[in-house]
């Protein structure tokens, strides 16, 4: 028998679109545009609603939560927020909320969540934390965790010993691309992305969404290089909402993107649009390259991706003419097909033809304050970390990726005994793993979950702890590598709801009940925020009154043309032919890989955003909810006709596996392609406590039970999943 039953946190226990044309139509003006309310009080915010982390402020009338609006001197915002960060009031108010802890207990022989006390919970944990560390050792931990909140989780456990934190954020969305320009240039692309889309004269987006993949500042950058007038050319399978503002829409056969970048590539080069100064001066491995590519005519590409080779010499001699104000977006969500490192070296070296890395209009240097850390006891050697299990299958990985901690927690032999998971949904982020997921939380002696609202993953936890919102807590500084260094402070503007603490707090109690007191040497987490602002010069003091300070840079913003360069790859320059890659085996320069074809019957599951909601997490959030209640699956119009399907009917996906979603509304739509349909991700939930979103929509992750895994970083590449279409019984 299972260890462990997935509970299905219902009430009782947890109590205690379409995407707008208009790409500003999404943003709400900030404070000083909006209409004024002299009585309210503003409270500085960094929105937790995605992670752009732009800076805000939650304005209150008669200690109730008004309305967020957003800081006009944050370059993250501009004093607008987008319709998720204004619908953060949504987050507090949810009536679905975690507002106490949870244990699991057994209750006349069935599995159940029980309210108890912060002191039970913790106590709890203790003693299951101090068992495990006399039984196998502290190293024993692993962590899963997305968002700047887990860093006092991962405090915690290097105090106790422990060094085995991974994010859904490297393997399943932004690794690839982050290993494809480390490869090439030395560093990645970072968060906010480097592009200089406000100064570029021709953007080049690959499956970039923007618009309904909705980042603030980087939707209003892309606005301004539109409006004065910069060749936009977007390369999606799907009319997006960017492709319907660009000059050209390529509606390139999914899977076929290194095809395309590789042609582009061949008439940079064979028409002499690169930028030989910038090449000669700065990269290694022109001359393979140049070799490499000459049988990747457009014509050639043409058969492969179903784009016309005078649309594809039209438009690399734009990206060409623009150069270096010409830039080929890196993307965000790069996990497609498996071998997504090998597209974003594709697109890293055509940005390095163009010259745009660290050119004005292309890429510019990002530089951050650097806070430095409050000071503790120095952590103890953990005895093993991810790094054992990452590398051990992924030498070049960067970070820890998710899959193969998951694989080493399953098993007799399982390495992990037990797991924190921090503001994740693992059931819902990491596709096809459900199973394994199951076995891994059976081989756990402790499943801690700290979340705010009772989310899928809940159910398999032995201990939930609740975490209020970000509007009711201290956080640490935003202190991200951008355009300008600044400092963004969140705060707590109410107090939190129902028994909610914040995460500093429950690592605090925790880790003195573990005797790693030291660890947490002040009483609130504002006293750490204070002493660390007090070292760059100013002060909690100042930051409640501002919320956002700007640094002046130490640095350039782009490189001095005549000023020689020394890359942080191992040869010093810019990497066009990869010895790294070659010397683990892979293909020094991008591959192209026909995708497998799509089996009769099928079509490709394509996925993406909608404006209204990030990831699975928004869903519930009864302001956002009003505003997209449930997705819709987009189908062609020929597809439409053959199963006599109208705009508003209901259908079912199933995939080869047996796999059948919700049902979901149809939308018909020549915007998607005959061979694929389109399905926004997040929606589909099945914990019942979340009563708005359960069952509002399909699930895209429940469907990808095939993922192609990337052999250079372990990413897991979604778009290899395909279904079909049920007209019965729905
Ligand atoms: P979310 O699904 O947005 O993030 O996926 P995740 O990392 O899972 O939310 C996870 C949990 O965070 C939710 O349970 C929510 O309740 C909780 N949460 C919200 N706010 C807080 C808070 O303040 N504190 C705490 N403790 N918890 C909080 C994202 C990941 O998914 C990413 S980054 C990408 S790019 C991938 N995208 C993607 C996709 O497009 N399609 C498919 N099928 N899968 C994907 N997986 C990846
Ligand atoms: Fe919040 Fe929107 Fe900014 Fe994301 S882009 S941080 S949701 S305002």
């Amino acid at each position: 028998m299972k260890r462990r039953d997935f509970i299905k946190l219902s009430l009782t226990t947890s109590l205690g679109a379409v995407a707008p044309l208009s790409l500003l139509d999404t943003l709400a003006p900030g404070a000083a545009h909006a209409s004024g309310n002299a009585n309210a009080t503003k409270t500085p915010t960094v929105c937790n609603m995605c992670f752009w982390k732009c800076a805000g402020f939650v304005q209150q009338t008669d200690n109730t939560l008004w309305k967020i609006t957003g800081n006009d001197a944050d370059l993250h915002c501009q004093g607008r927020l987008c319709t998720r960060g204004t619908g953060g009031i949504g987050a507090y108010t949810d009536p679905d909320r975690l507002t106490s802890p949870l244990l699991r207990v057994e209750e006349n022989g069935r599995q159940t969540f029980k309210p108890v006390s912060w002191d039970q919970a913790l106590n709890f944990i203790v003693e299951r934390l101090n068992r495990i560390k006399e039984n196998h050792g502290a190293d024993r931990i692993a962590m899963f965790s997305h968002g700047d909140g887990a860093s006092h989780f991962r405090h915690l456990l290097r105090a106790f010993g422990a060094d085995s934190d991974s994010h859904p954020s490297y393997a399943q969305c932004r690794g690839p691309r982050d290993m494809g320009f480390q490869l090439t240039f030395g560093e990645g692309v970072g968060s906010p992305d480097r592009t200089d889309m406000a100064n570029a004269r021709c953007i080049v987006l690959i499956g970039s969404h923007i618009g309904e993949n909705l980042h603030n500042g980087q939707v209003q950058t892309f606005t301004r290089a539109i409006e004065q007038g910069a060749t936009i050319i977007t390369v999606d399978p799907r009319f997006s909402v960017a492709a319907s503002k660009s000059r050209y829409w390529l509606p390139i056969k999914p899977g076929t993107d290194i095809a395309l970048l590789l042609a582009w590539m061949h008439v940079l080069i064979g028409e002499q649009l690169y930028d030989r100064d910038y090449v000669t001066a700065h990269t290694r491995g022109f001359a393979e390259l140049q070799q490499y590519i000459r049988p990747y005519t457009p014509e050639w590409a043409y058969t492969e991706t179903g784009i016309d080779p005078d649309t594809i010499r039209a438009t690399a001699r734009e990206m060409g003419k623009a150069a270096p104000a010409s830039l080929v977006h890196p993307g965000r969500h790069v996990t497609w097909y498996g071998d997504d490192t090998q597209r974003s070296r594709a697109i890293a070296i055509i940005n390095a033809l163009l010259g745009s890395w660290g050119r004005e209009g292309g890429f510019y240097i990002p530089e951050r304050v650097g806070l430095p850390q409050y000071p503790t006891p120095p952590y103890p050697q953990a005895r093993s970390s991810w790094r054992d299990f990452t590398h051990a299958k992924y030498p070049l990985a960067h970070h820890a990726v998710t899959n193969t901690l998951l694989d080493a927690s399953r098993g007799d032999d399982a390495h992990y005994k037990g797991w924190f998971v921090y503001g994740t949904n693992l059931p819902t982020t990491m596709p096809g793993i459900r199973e394994q997921l199951k076995q891994a939380v059976d081989q756990q002696e402790l499943v801690v979950v700290i979340d705010v609202q009772p989310a899928e993953i809940t159910g398999y936890a032995d201990v939930i702890l609740p975490e209020c919102s970000y509007l009711e807590r201290y956080d640490s500084l935003r202190d991200s590598p951008e355009r300008q260094p600044s400092l963004a402070l969140t705060m707590p503007a109410i107090t939190p709801r129902g028994d909610s603490k914040p995460g500093w707090w429950i690592a605090k109690q925790l880790g003195e009940r573990l005797g790693l007191g030291a660890y947490f040497p002040w009483n609130d987490y504002s006293e750490v925020l204070d002493w660390q602002l007090k070292q760059v010069g100013s002060s909690l003091q100042e930051m409640q009154a501002v919320g956002h300070k700007a640094f002046p840079r130490k640095t350039a913003r782009y490189f001095a043309d005549d000023e020689p360069r020394i890359f942080p790859t191992p040869s010093g320059k810019i990497e066009l032919y990869s010895s790294t890659l070659k010397d683990n085996g892979f293909d020094p320069l991008p591959t192209y890989t026909r995708p497998t074809a799509v089996p009769s019957g099928f079509y490709r599951l394509n996925y993406g955003r909608v404006a209204a909601h990030t990831f699975g997490r928004t869903q519930n959030n009864p302001l956002l909810y009003e505003l997209a209640p449930e997705n819709v699956v987009w189908i062609n119009p020929l597809i439409a006709t053959e199963f006599k399907l109208r705009s508003g009917d209901y259908v079912r996906l199933k995939n080869p596996d047996g796999i059948i979603s919700n049902r979901v509304r149809v939308r018909v739509t020549e915007r998607v392609r005959p061979d694929s349909v389109y399905l926004p991700h997040g929606f589909g939930h099945t914990a019942k406590g979340l009563r708005l979103a359960h069952g509002k929509g399909a699930d895209d992750a429940a469907l990808m039970t095939r993922p192609a895994i990337d052999p250079i970083m372990g990413g897991t590449g979604m778009r290899t999943n395909v279904v079909t279409i049920l007209t019965e019984g729905v």
